[in-house]
């Protein structure tokens, strides 16, 4: 018992490459496996200065003074600037994602442990560091709000008092769904489970930190900002706004970047100092921040305290699921997502089943840590959504004795139902998730799995099957219904073949890791017949691609990836004229046969892409009004999100003794519908499960009672290795997405969503303990099996 089944077969990779899709080997990667890459910290322009970030010991304390002559003294300090400074320029606050403001350096009081007070630079990175501890700050320490459950109390500090005529600490109030239907079927249902759960705070932690170079050019005054961004295009729009200059005289480069997960969406107080830095010295400032930074100031992730009901018939037909949710978003609100959402996409919370009613009741709430939220492969809160529909799922079968694979598989939603629209209005594309989870069920042998845990239970050995389902909502969005800052999120996509059928494509979207030179090649070379290695992807550089909202919410494929094949398609269409014209029939005769158009019933008349690209730019006579050469630009507006969908298994095994838990097997089950490129597909999912056993069982933000960040280094919050991962055991459905051109449906954060419910699910399972919070370490786990629940995230 325990061996992985044979028939899992990983995916092949291809010997050659392929004229489209199918597993080839990532392109980039000759390049990194090289040591080739190249990341922000390896850019070193002439003359440059180097910044460092003096940060606040405390969480929560007004600024009595500073005092910087010290530091000014240091020989190799060039500049320091103050929250003051910046307000002389008026650039001591700056927008956020959620349409608040946030300090850039704190004028007033520092609002969270970690924040950046004052900006030194200084000719080396040692020097500008020596020199922070030559400022001297004098704070007057205040109380702080660490639980979010106490935050708008009676008489709580109020954080936020720089806002107008602020009283306390709320944010916003939001809700969707029915909330009387809802009550009503809760009133007529015959069993209902609730469920206080929290999704505690946790960090992206990507291998590369954050960081910026930023250099004005004193003569043509072109801002120029190599940065750490997955969103280049709206970086330079809120540039734009913030500093007042026109798009373009700003110039964002992204360079490698070296994951992002989130954590490289937002512009943080550094790129902006960096920004300041260079307009004071005249010369390129770099900023690049240490792990602890990362780990202590940037974009954290989730922080949601839910509270979650579950209701349904006596036989086990779900009728309704509401939830109040209490978020905290720390000390600014810069939680990233559709403007018109404030908890994102939450609102898919009633998952993969037909339920007929479901409100949810958000609250936000400042407190006194980090500001961002969102981040970390949320898919904008589907996280959260699918942590807790499949934890309430699973609480209910155990009140109830029902087995939850059962549950689950009579509630799902039916193939013949799609498109389906849910209680909450989203509408599900398609799927077939009775298939999708049988398939999970019968790679883990189920039944046999079953039998082995009741054994094993005699003899007191716990052993945990845990499963989950998700849908996921990715691919924003439309433009009628998400916006980011009133930023419509359609992308653009620029294609131009040369004449010798080599072709460039211009994307507004930017890799951290997903292989996007590889796959946005793939599809292009489905389309035209060009093969993958002689299309170069350009990304990352606003002077060189068009705008478009960039890479987070897995909406790369669906969006940018829908642009590449439309602009893909309309440079065919216009080689179809090109060739008809070299072939002296009308363009109504030719038929398009891989990578080559032919005459209807003469296969030897015919013309390949690469001759076509030739004519396009030669002296053959085109028809009226057609433009020569090949090459288009296209805009895409997603009619609606993809929905990929997923069932996972785990398996795990818990020492009694220690609570140390031992995840065993993991069946994943993804269907992202078509796969441009399986081998990276399977590769995200792989990354994604390892990111849920971290959240499960190891990975944690937590603080004491003062607002001391107690996660920040590797030494206390804790990544997962390959050594806590087993061997994933995946598989596979394909249902494509019926309005995407090529019916594929993003999959970059499949996993990190959907993985996390069935390792929790199976380690209560283990232990016969009916919830207990992430993360699961022993200690936690050690508690849980003697009834003593406990507060995970607060010390
Ligand atoms: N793909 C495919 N077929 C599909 C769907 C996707 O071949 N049906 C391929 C894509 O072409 C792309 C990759 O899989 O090469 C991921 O595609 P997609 O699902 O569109 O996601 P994005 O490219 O938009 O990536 C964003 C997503 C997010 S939001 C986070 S967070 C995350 C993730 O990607 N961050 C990552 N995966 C990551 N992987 C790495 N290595 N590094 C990160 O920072
Ligand atoms: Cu929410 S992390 Mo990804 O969407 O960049």
């Amino acid at each position: 018992p325990g061996t992985a089944p044979t028939e899992v077969a990983p995916t092949q990779v291809c010997a050659s490459t392929p004229m489209g899709y199918g597993s080839m080997r990532r392109k980039e990667d000759a390049r990194f496996i090289r040591g080739q890459g190249r990341y922000l910290d390896d850019i070193a322009l002439p003359g440059m200065l180097h910044g460092a970030i003096l940060r606040s010991p405390f969480a929560h304390a007004r600024i009595v003074s500073i005092d910087t002559s010290a530091a000014e003294a240091h020989p190799k300090v060039k500049a320091v600037i103050t929250g003051e400074t910046l307000a002389g320029l008026g650039l001591a606050w700056m927008p956020t994602l959620s349409h608040d403001v946030q300090a850039v350096l704190a004028t007033d009081k520092v609002r969270f442990q970690g924040q950046e007070v004052a900006f030194v630079v200084a000719e080396d990175r040692y020097a500008a560091r020596d020199a922070l501890g030559l400022i001297e700050v004098d704070y007057e320490p205040l109380d702080a709000v660490i639980d979010a459950r106490t935050a708008l109390d009676e008489g709580a500090p109020v954080i936020r008092d720089d806002l107008d005529g602020r009283t306390d600490n709320h944010i916003f109030d939001w809700e969707a769904g029915d909330a009387a239907a809802t009550d009503d079927v809760f009133a007529r249902a015959d069993v209902v489970a609730e469920c206080d759960m929290l999704y505690p705070r946790v960090h992206p932690a990507p291998m590369e930190t954050c960081g910026s170079i930023a250099s004005m050019d004193p003569v043509t005054g072109k801002l120029v900002v190599y940065t750490t961004t997955q969103a280049p295009h709206a970086h330079r729009t809120v540039y734009a706004l913030v500093a007042g200059l026109p798009e373009h005289k700003i110039q964002i480069i992204a360079p490698d970047i070296g994951g992002g997960f989130g954590n490289k969406v937002g512009i943080y107080p550094g790129y902006v100092c960096a920004v300041v830095g260079t307009i004071v010295t005249g010369v390129p400032v770099k900023w690049v921040e240490d792990r602890s930074e990362n780990l202590m100031a940037t974009s954290f992730a989730r922080d949601y305290h839910m509270r979650g009901e579950i209701a349904s018939t006596k036989d086990g037909k779900l009728l309704g699921v509401r939830v109040k949710v209490l978020a905290d978003h720390g000390a600014f609100n810069g939680t990233a997502q559709p403007s018109k959402m404030p908890a994102g996409l939450f609102h898919v919370f009633s998952g993969s089943y037909d339920i007929a009613a479901a409100h949810c009741q958000v609250t936000g709430v400042y407190t006194n840590k980090a500001p961002g939220g969102v981040a970390y492969a949320c898919s904008f809160r589907i996280t959260e959504a699918v942590y807790l529909i499949e934890r309430l799922v699973d609480v209910l079968a155990r009140d109830q004795g029902w087995d939850p694979a059962e549950l689950r598989m009579k509630n799902l939603v039916q193939p013949e139902q799609f498109p389906y629209t849910t209680a909450l209005g989203w509408e599900y594309d398609s799927g077939d998730y009775p298939r999708t989870l049988q398939k999970a069920l019968d790679i883990a042998g189920y039944a046999e799995l079953r039998r082995e845990q009741a054994e094993k239970r005699e003899r007191g050995e716990l052993m945990g099957i845990g499963i989950s389902f998700f849908t996921e909502a990715v691919g924003a969005g439309p433009r009628k219904t998400m916006d980011i800052l009133g930023l419509g999120m359609a992308d653009g996509a620029e294609l131009r073949v040369h004449p010798t059928g080599k072709a460039v494509l211009r994307l507004s979207c930017m890799s951290q890791g997903q292989g996007h030179s590889t796959t946005f090649a793939q599809i292009v070379a489905q389309e035209l017949g060009i093969s993958p290695d002689d299309i170069e992807v350009v990304q990352g550089d606003t002077d060189q691609t068009p705008f478009g909202l960039g890479t987070y919410a897995s909406r790369s494929t669906p969006v940018s990836g829908a642009a590449t094949v439309m602009v893909a398609r309309k440079v065919r269409e216009r080689a179809k004229i090109v060739a008809a014209a070299m072939l002296e029939v009308s363009p109504d005769d030719l038929e398009w046969e891989k990578g080559r158009f032919q005459v209807a019933g003469d296969p030897s008349a015919s013309a390949a892409i690469a001759d076509i690209a030739m004519a396009a730019h030669s002296d053959l006579e085109l028809p009226d009004g057609v433009e020569g050469h090949l090459d288009a630009t296209c805009v895409y507006n997603p009619p609606n999100l993809t929905y990929p969908c997923g069932a996972y298994i785990c398996v795990v095994d818990v020492d009694a003794g220690t609570g140390q838990v031992k995840v065993r097997r993991f069946i994943a089950v993804d269907d992202c519908g078509v796969r441009i490129n399986p081998m990276i597909v399977e590769g995200q999912v792989h990354g994604g499960l390892a990111d849920g056993v971290g959240m499960a069982l190891m990975q944690l933000m937590a603080f004491d009672s003062d607002g001391n960040h107690l996660g920040a280094s590797f030494m206390d919050y804790l990544l997962p290795t390959a050594m806590e991962c087993p061997s994933w055991e995946l598989g596979e459905t394909v249902t494509p997405s019926p309005h995407h051109p090529i019916g594929a449906k993003g999959v970059g954060e499949s996993a990190t969503v959907g993985s996390p419910p069935a390792v929790v699910n199976a380690v209560l399972d283990a232990i016969g303990v009916r919830h207990a919070d992430m993360p699961l370490t022993p200690a936690h786990v050690w508690r849980a099996m003697r009834g003593d629940p406990i507060r995970t995230d607060l010390a």
